[in-house]
């Protein structure tokens, strides 16, 4: 790998968001995900290295921590900042001309869960795939997708959830989705979910990763 997306992996992992960041002691005064991301730009490789070989390598190990008790909410927040002020940085090299839209993508996570980490990675590469992407942001009930619905004629609806609870709200969503507008497409991801869920609770595609949402949505570009 690359030396440094090494490095923005461990500023992410240590939650070191740029160099006027005082945290952590020992990286003090020391490039961050920022800094790090503009010059790794610099150097020459695409957004979507930096993204899948750096960022999401450091998020993977913090969240690995997280499970075994090494690290804890505060240090994932310090390193979702990180991972948002380089994310900042390659959002417009994956966005698409406005004026030639595939189609539209309300995108939301489900009632009761707040990550946004893989929610927001998803649309900005959806969006660079050719995508209007409308984000309801966190917490979306079911009315707030119907009305989105309603407001988005034609659109297809993209759902996260990160908590086994919260899938049981996925489920609801995608169900009272169905039963309102059954020609309404739902794409369905997020760390806990499988293939056998999202054909359980009625989802049309299981994303694991963007680029599956994104080859759905072309497949019905394509079809249309
Ligand atoms: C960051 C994080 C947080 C941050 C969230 C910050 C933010 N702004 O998002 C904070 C600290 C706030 C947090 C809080 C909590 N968290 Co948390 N969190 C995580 C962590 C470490 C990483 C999640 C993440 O961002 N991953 C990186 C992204 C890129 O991955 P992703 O979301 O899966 O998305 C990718 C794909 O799935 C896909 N994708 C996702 N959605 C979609 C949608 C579509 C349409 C498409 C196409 C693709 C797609 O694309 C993405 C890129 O590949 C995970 C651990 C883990 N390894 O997952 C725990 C984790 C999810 N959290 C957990 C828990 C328990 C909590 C809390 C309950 C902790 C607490 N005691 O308060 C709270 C719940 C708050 C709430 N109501 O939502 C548990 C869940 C356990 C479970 N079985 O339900 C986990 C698994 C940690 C663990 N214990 O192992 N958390």
């Amino acid at each position: 790998m690359d030396q440094v997306l090494g490095q923005i992996a461990v500023c992410v992992e240590r939650g070191k968001i740029n160099m006027a960041s005082p945290f952590p002691p020992d990286l003090a005064g020391q490039n961050g995900a920022e800094e790090l991301t503009q010059s790794a730009l610099d150097a020459g490789l695409s957004a979507e290295e930096i993204l899948n070989q750096g960022l999401i390598v450091g998020m993977q190990k913090i969240g690995e921590k997280f499970r075994n008790n090494e690290a804890f909410v505060p240090d994932v927040l310090l390193a979702a900042k990180a991972m948002n002020a380089a994310m900042k940085l390659l959002e417009p090299l994956f966005k698409a001309d406005a004026n030639r839209f595939k189609g539209t993508l309300v995108m939301g996570t489900v009632a009761g869960d707040l990550h946004d980490i893989g929610k927001n990675l998803a649309s900005m590469i959806i969006q660079g795939a050719g995508w209007k992407v409308v984000d309801m942001g966190v917490d979306v009930s079911t009315e707030k997708f119907l009305d989105a619905i309603k407001a988005n004629e034609g659109c297809v609806v993209g759902m996260s959830a990160l908590l086994t609870t919260t899938m049981a709200n996925m489920e609801q969503t995608v169900r009272a989705i169905k039963e309102a507008s059954p020609a309404t497409k739902v794409i369905v991801g997020g760390a806990p979910l499988s293939q056998e869920f999202a054909d359980k609770v009625g989802a049309d595609c299981y994303c694991p990763d963007p680029q599956r949402g994104a080859e759905f949505l072309e497949s019905l570009s394509a079809g249309a």
